[in-house]
């Protein structure tokens, strides 16, 4: 495979608005993200990607856009996006923004026009269409929740909206449409940022507008809502017009995008998308209604996402490696062990993930091991999807206690409590009254104490991302699972012309005596310090312990 700068990256993924507050007014903003820029550096991360800033009324935290070509009040100014990006750059870092074209705010200029009058010249930028006896044009759902219809009176159509009823989806059929999505891409990449995320990517193609059959929500998602007729023909058409011309990267987000389909966005002859971000482990705990249905998983499906996904695209195009982003429960909670074994676990999470074979991607807080929060009550939380499910249970007269158990597993504001700096007031998050309640566990978990503690999570994603940078062949090497069926360990093998290495690491809070060959293998690192307990074709594990090794 081609080498390239994102393939050989370590990026580290913002919620700004959970990220630092530089002025006291309760919201992390951009100046509180140049604060941290030296500690972000630190860490060894090449790239930020740094979820939407852009001008929003919120109803979604700034995933509904009113203006592009603006910041949000909250976060600062353009110049305060400038000096941040000069700040990473002289860092020797790369910034990647969120791009945001499935869907605008309601509030976006377009959309105001748009939904003034039937002959307006922008009507056609989004989706509009005739009722069908006195209801919606079609059975839709919206991803949170209720008729994916909003019915306009004053016109008498209907317009669609897959998100919150403030996320009107753009009509990207329309080619003065793309053509608008072009130009302003180009602007923010004229100012020389690194890329883009780009959100929902694969809803963009409508696939028509008949009822959906299906009865559970994910097979709407992949059978109806996803991977439509024309997705790939606008990414290359994007392609030739924009990206293509600049030297970035590209990770696109996908809800529907699955093995059958995944390796066309990423093929490196098809010249579309750099990577992508596929679902399979995060909606693997997902019961037949969805996430606040969930179900238990078992270690062979986990590992089964990975090793499909990595044979997949294996000499064909690029993998992202992630477990968790501002969408999904934190990573130690959800995959590993945020009690007992906290530390050793989250360790373990962060040498699985440098050591695969793709690009890895770090949410904010996973370098502390952040866990999961459980607020008592629904006003506690901020996140329109719990809000919305919450009211629907209610309306439905559905047992709450059970949703509010849901909604501590699963719920997307567990990723978007603040960053926990210190052990201060508000875990040194803001000097004022933060905007989502600060995880009460920050007195234990949090960076400060963690700097000064050589064995901590913080240092130790230092020196594996260290390990990841002198080791290329943790980027490039093959990959093979060596015992995919086992409940307990996930075990694999990367190789190269160079060097094998092999990663062990145990998923039970129990010693486990696991039978390998890894004579002549030496330790490269491990989350316990002791050497590693090898004789006679068999390896004595910790509980949560993870090594690496190496044969050159
Ligand atoms: O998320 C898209 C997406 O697939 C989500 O519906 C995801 O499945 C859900 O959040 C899980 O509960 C992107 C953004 O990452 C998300 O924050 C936005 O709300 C959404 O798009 C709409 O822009
Ligand atoms: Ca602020």
């Amino acid at each position: 495979m081609n080498k390239t700068w994102w393939k050989e990256s370590v990026v580290y993924q913002i919620y700004p608005r959970s990220y630092k507050d530089s002025n006291g007014d309760g919201i992390g903003d951009i100046q509180g993200v140049i604060q941290k820029l030296d500690y972000i550096k630190s860490l060894g991360i090449d790239v930020i990607w740094m979820c939407p800033v852009y001008k929003s009324p919120n109803d979604d935290n700034g995933y509904d856009i009113a203006d592009y070509y603006d910041i949000m009040d909250e976060f600062g100014t353009m110049d305060d996006f400038d000096e941040l990006l000069a700040g990473v750059h002289e860092r020797g870092m790369r910034l990647i923004m969120d791009l945001v074209v499935n869907h605008t705010s309601d509030e976006h200029a377009w959309f105001v026009e748009s939904k003034s009058s039937k002959e307006s010249p922008k009507r056609d930028y989004y989706i509009w269409k005739k009722g069908i006896s006195g209801g919606p044009p079609n059975n839709w759902q919206s991803f949170f929740g209720g008729d994916a219809w909003i019915y306009d009176k004053a016109s008498d159509e209907y317009f669609l909206h897959l998100f919150t009823t403030k996320q009107p989806d753009l009509n990207w059929e329309n080619p003065t449409v793309r053509e608008e999505v072009y130009t302003m891409m180009k602007y923010w990449l004229d100012k020389g940022i690194d890329g883009f995320r780009m959100d929902v990517i694969s809803l963009i193609s409508k696939r028509g507008y008949d009822d959906t059959p299906y009865q559970e929500f994910n097979e709407t998602i992949e059978k109806v809502y996803a991977n439509g007729p024309r997705v790939h023909e606008f990414l290359k058409e994007m392609n030739r017009e924009v990206l293509s011309k600049y030297d970035i990267m590209t990770v696109g987000e996908g809800p529907g995008i699955n093995l059958d389909n995944g390796g066309k966005y990423v093929n490196e002859e098809e010249k579309e998308l750099d990577m992508v971000f596929q679902f399979g482990h995060m909606f693997i705990d997902h019961g037949p209604e969805g996430k606040f249905d969930p179900v238990p998983y078992s270690l062979p499906q986990f590992k089964k996402v990975f090793s499909d996904w990595d044979n997949k695209l294996a000499g064909k195009g690029w993998n992202s490696i992630f477990l968790g982003n501002h969408d999904f429960p934190r990573i130690t909670s959800r995959f590993a062990n945020d009690q007992e074994f906290h530390a050793e676990s989250a360790k373990l999470l962060c040498l699985m993930m440098m050591s695969m074979r793709g690009t890895p991607y770090v949410y904010q807080g996973e370098e502390i091991g952040m866990t999961n929060v459980a607020f008592d009550s629904i006003d506690d939380y901020d996140d329109i999807e719990t809000k919305n499910v919450y009211k629907e249970w209610s309306e439905k007269g559905k047992d709450l206690n059970l949703l509010m158990k849901a909604i501590h597993q699963q719920g997307r504001d567990n990723a978007r409590t603040p960053v926990q700096w210190s052990d201060q007031v508000n875990a040194g998050y803001t000097s004022g009254t933060p905007w989502i309640k600060v995880n009460p566990n920050y007195p234990q978990i949090n960076v400060l104490a963690q700097e000064t503690d050589s064995d901590s999570i913080l240092n130790f994603y230092r020196e594996m991302i260290q390990v990841r940078k002198d080791n290329p062949s943790l980027v490039y090497a093959d990959y093979v699972d060596l015992d995919p069926m086992s409940e307990s360990i996930y075990a694999f093998k990367r190789w190269d012309d160079e060097c094998e290495h092999l990663v062990i690491l145990n998923f039970t809070s129990e010693d486990y005596v696991y039978n390998i060959d890894a004579q002549g293998f030496e330790k490269v690192i491990g989350n316990y310090k002791a050497p590693l307990a090898y004789g006679s074709g068999q390896i004595t594990l910790k509980p949560w312990e993870a090594v690496l090794m190496k044969k050159s």
